[in-house]
């Protein structure tokens, strides 16, 4: 039985897919009006209106791209190693991608949000989670670079993650995984009653944004997939979808699908508050990274944490309560108000609506049908504010534009779904193409969606776009939602699988753009800030060049008495002080990436030369007319040499 019914939703899965990618062959492109042109053309010279900032999944990095026109700005390394911008091989950012088991040079990153404040987007930060080796990453806007990732203790696959509150007291991440807590040796198939999950609470300095894991909350074995903060009404809630309630290890394609309902888990974080003050925590060992970028000294380091503070949801009532919800919800998320909590079934066809106004009446009253693991259930008519009846196949994700309307992304029958909230009754729809996951309007998450576009981000885009192999480009959507009828405008590559995005007003962040590093505020170990300060220095065999480089050469340029087997550190500043100048620098045979480094930075790399020769440097960044002339020349003698070290800049 079992067995048949997941033939059957793979069956169905196979067909829906196969029949919108025909669809999509026939009618294909040619249906666009010309409107639809002029409505994403953005004239050469002039700015997008929004930002989007869309996770690449498995490449581990955040893309910014323009809105409507859909153009890639920026790919900001994040959790993976990036040789375009030496991220994770200079030796300044290698710490970032430090963790409790090492040095990590990947990671599956999903979800990111923007800062709030008073539930508005700031335009300060963007979290995002890592979720294979479990971290959260914050990228300051106005450097547009990642300067903090935190590793979560005890989680595993921490998918849902990251979202943060409505001042941004918390970035919010869940575990997927359930795993023994603390970890140790056990048999897997004792997994029920055993293994545990966790939702993290990293609070964020409101002062300088400094990341800290505050508290995690102990919950039961199921799998917590993706979450959403309250906001007004029901701010200091933060509410997670499960799925395997269960509680299954193996085969979970069936054995998580057997329960008729999961649940939303709706956590009081205010209350998890109280009971840290009033000490009713347990401080558990851990071991876990923090690794912070000092945007002075150009430098990350990375400190190992040895505690976290726990509370055990089993134990401490009034702190979570579970809304039984239907069919192994995925999506979780509330609309603007903050009163109504959409749970999004992968199993239904149906949208369930949870009110937070009934389940704060239902709590008041002690109304509950069961519990599981000493933690409430909520009845789920109790609750229920309403549900989006018959809506699609497969419905995933749903944000909202401000104006009363909901929009759901539904993965089989590939579309995004219209709906009024109050009324719950479905007014537009629009085919996807194909397969789509998140979708994404701006400003979505918070009270006060800017509206206009909703972006698609979908899965497999078979037809749509040039082939290249096997493997076809991912893509958004962009959608024009400001009249009744949603309209298709554009399709856009995007680079890895896009998860989800965070869309903002550019406004509100590119005033804050940084221009340059402030060279008098140099403060890195080795920086070499005027062409005085230069020199090249061996202690044993390690040798020391401090360099600059401004248009178009390097100081010093010729370098002698290297000899095999030494470790050579270049410790280069770029000496430029104009917007939009950096220069790069690459050594061949050097075991690493180049660098790119910015008006007023130091950044460092290690060469170990192999061979005895003259080897040239240059700069790889097209800087000046000049740039193919800077460059220079280090000549590496046997190891038995006594050549004198010595460097020198247009000397004969
Ligand atoms: S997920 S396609 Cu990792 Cu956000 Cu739903
Ligand atoms: Cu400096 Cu090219």
């Amino acid at each position: 039985m079992n067995k048949f019914r997941f033939l059957m939703l793979a069956l169905i899965a196979t067909t829906m897919l196969l029949v919108s990618c025909n669809q999509g062959g026939n009618s294909s492109n040619g249906a666009l009006s010309s409107s639809a042109a002029e409505k994403v053309y953005v004239a050469p010279g002039e700015h997008d209106e929004f930002y989007a900032f869309v996770s690449g999944g498995f490449s581990g990095q955040l893309s910014v791209y323009g809105l409507p026109s859909g153009r890639l700005f920026k790919v900001i390394p994040v959790f993976s190693q990036d040789a375009e911008k030496a991220w994770g091989y200079n030796e300044e950012t290698k710490p970032m991608l430090n963790t409790s088991h090492g040095f990590i040079p990947w990671d599956d990153s999903h979800h990111p949000d923007i800062s709030q404040t008073n539930g508005e987007l700031d335009g300060r930060f963007v979290f995002i989670n890592g979720n294979n080796t479990p971290r959260i990453a914050k990228i300051d806007l106005s450097v547009f670079e990642t300067t903090e990732i935190i590793e979560i203790p005890n989680s595993a696959g921490n998918h849902s993650s990251a979202f943060v509150t409505e001042n941004t007291e918390y970035v919010v991440a869940g575990t997927r995984f359930s795993v023994p807590i603390p970890q140790r040796d056990m048999p897997i198939n004792e997994y029920k009653g055993n293994f545990q999950g966790s939702l993290s609470f990293i609070s964020v300095d409101p002062e300088d944004g400094g990341m800290d894991l505050s508290f995690q909350v102990l919950m039961p074995g199921f799998d917590y997939d993706l979450a959403h903060p309250g906001r007004g009404a029901s701010h200091g809630w933060m509410f997670f979808s499960t799925y395997n309630s269960e509680e299954s290890h193996s085969l979970m394609e069936v054995n998580a699908s057997q329960n008729d309902k999961d649940f939303i888990a709706a956590v009081n974080w205010k209350k998890a508050e109280e009971y840290i003050k009033e000490g009713k925590f347990q401080t558990m060992p851990a071991n876990y990274a923090h690794n912070v970028y000092d945007e002075e000294t150009h430098t990350a380091t990375s400190t190992m944490k040895k505690e976290v503070r726990v509370l055990d949801a089993s134990e401490l009532p009034g702190l979570v309560y579970l809304l039984p919800t239907p069919k192994s919800p995925h999506g979780c998320d509330v609309d603007p108000t903050g009163e109504y909590i959409v749970g999004n079934g992968k199993l239904s066809s149906d949208l369930t609506v949870h009110s937070f106004s009934k389940m704060i009446q239902a709590i008041e009253n002690e109304k509950f049908d069961g519990e599981a693991y000493g933690i409430p259930i909520l009845s789920f008519e109790d609750v229920l504010a309403g549900s989006v009846k018959q809506a699609g196949l497969g419905p995933l994700h749903t944000e909202f534009d401000g104006n009363g309307n909901g929009y759901t992304t539904f993965f089989i029958s590939s579309e995004v779904v219209k709906w009024k909230v109050g009324t719950w009754e479905v007014v537009d729809r629009q085919p996807c193409y194909y397969s789509v996951g998140h979708l994404m309007i701006p400003g979505g998450n918070s009270r006060k969606p800017f509206g206009k576009y909703v972006l698609a981000m979908n899965k497999i885009t078979k037809d749509r776009y040039l082939p290249t192999g096997p493997e076809v480009t991912q893509s958004a959507q962009l959608y024009d939602i400001s009249g009744e009828k949603m309209e298709l405008l554009l399709d856009f590559p995007t680079v890895g699988e896009p998860h989800y995005a965070a869309g903002i007003a550019a406004d509100l962040v590119k005033e804050r753009s940084k221009k340059i590093y402030n060279l008098e505020e140099n403060k890195h170990k080795y920086a070499t800030t005027s062409d005085a300060n230069v020199k090249v220095e061996r202690n044993g065999n390690e040798v020391h060049v401090y360099m600059t480089m401004i248009r178009s050469h390097f100081n010093p340029d010729n370098i002698e008495g290297i000899k095999v087997g030494d470790k050579v550190y270049f410790h280069v500043t770029n000496l430029e002080q104009d917007y939009d100048v950096p220069h790069g620098v690459s050594m061949i045979g050097a075991n690493t990436s180049e660098l790119l480094i910015m008006p007023g930075q130091t950044e460092t790399f290690v060469w170990e030369p192999k061979q005895v020769g003259v080897w040239p440097f240059y700069c790889t960044d097209f800087c000046s007319a000049l740039h193919q002339e800077m460059q220079g020349y280090v000549r590496v003698s046997p190891a038995s040499s006594n050549i004198e070290l010595s460097w020198s800049l247009g000397e004969d």
